[in-house]
């Protein structure tokens, strides 16, 4: 009898991972009993992969434009409602960008929204390596740029099944990495960096549009990632912060989500707050190590598909799952 006992007890233990295997419960020390899917790091890890494999996605080029088709195709087979907004930038050496922000918005109809967004297209400078004979090399842009798409695609064909109370609009924004490289002698323009997000924050592609928040994604591949306390992001957003930073603990990912403030960073979230006045915290990776504070990778040929960490995507991709299943 107790044999038969523990005999059925595996038998139900394997019934139910096999059957739940793709839900799991939050624990329960919550109140609320959220079903909140697994993230899938294999397929997000695959989503980079794709998107490095076009080559580097610098604007003005048929690698660029061949993986804004497959995003955009992307974000319409999840079921997401998809609009290109296409425009014509000026870069800081006056060239001009054909650029398109690509929109995919969950459940158009609700009133209660939820931003998530990233940079799609990769930097035409490795302006950070130490010979100056790459220094106009593009870069593959695996973590500074495709790792943010990457978990957010992966999020994007979990959210038709979650049955959440908001609606979701994820944005990839284009031309974020164009800013002025290190090397450059011409004058020195304003604003030269998130020429995508500048675009839309002035021009929405909703007229009006609002969000109650949003969340910027940025260089979130890295095996050894610290996402801390950004400056302008705890200017706009320090109770939103909070909330993620401890759903992020509470699910065990202490390790990469560190509450320690640290400096400002100029990227697509401070035009998100201070033009479209949309409160908008970024998750990008911070390094106290190096002379720029971001991963030693940054800007450089070694920016690659190998510096992409599975687990590190899915803490962060767990980690938005369950803080928009909270909403
Ligand atoms: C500046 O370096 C001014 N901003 C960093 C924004 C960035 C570049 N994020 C990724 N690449
Ligand atoms: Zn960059």
């Amino acid at each position: 009898m107790k044999h038969l006992k523990s005999l059925f007890a595996v038998l139900l233990a394997a019934f139910l991972s096999a059957c739940g295997g793709s839900v799991q419960k939050t624990d329960t020390t919550q109140h609320t009993a959220l079903q909140v899917p697994s993230f899938s790091a294999d397929s997000a890890y695959a989503y980079v992969a794709e998107q490095v494999a076009f080559g580097p996605r610098v604007p003005n080029t048929p690698e660029h434009d061949a993986c804004a088709a497959y995003l955009s195709s992307s974000l319409e087979r999840m079921g997401a409602k998809v609009v290109c907004q296409e425009a014509s930038l000026t870069a800081f050496d006056g060239s001009v960008l054909r650029a398109t922000n690509i929109i995919g918005s969950f459940s158009p109809e609700k009133q209660r929204r939820i931003l998530l967004c990233a940079h799609w297209d990769s930097r035409p400078f490795s302006d950070t390596e130490a010979d100056p004979a790459l220094w106009n090399t593009p870069i593959d842009g695996a973590n500074d740029g495709a790792s943010g798409v990457g978990v957010l695609l992966e999020i994007a064909r979990l959210i038709p099944g979650m049955n959440l109370n908001v609606g979701v609009d994820i944005i990839f924004f284009d031309a974020e990495d164009y800013g002025t490289p290190e090397f450059y002698q011409g004058p020195q323009g304003q604003d030269t960096w998130c020429l995508g997000s500048q675009h839309w924050a002035k021009t929405p592609h909703v007229p009006n549009y609002k969000a109650e928040y949003g969340i910027l994604l940025d260089m979130v591949g890295a095996p050894d990632a610290l996402f801390t306390y950004e400056h302008f992001s705890y200017q706009y957003g320090a109770h939103l912060l909070e909330k993620v930073w401890k759903t992020a603990r509470d699910l065990g990912y202490g390790r990469w989500f560190v509450p320690t403030k640290t400096y400002p960073i100029t990227d697509d979230h401070y035009y998100i707050n201070t033009v479209a006045k949309i409160p908008c915290i970024d998750i990008i990776h911070h390094n106290p190590h190096t002379a720029h504070g971001f991963g030693s990778f940054w800007h450089t040929q070694a920016d690659n598909i190998t510096g992409i960490n599975k687990a590190t995507l899915a803490a962060v991709g767990n980690t938005l799952l369950h803080v928009l299943a909270g909403e």
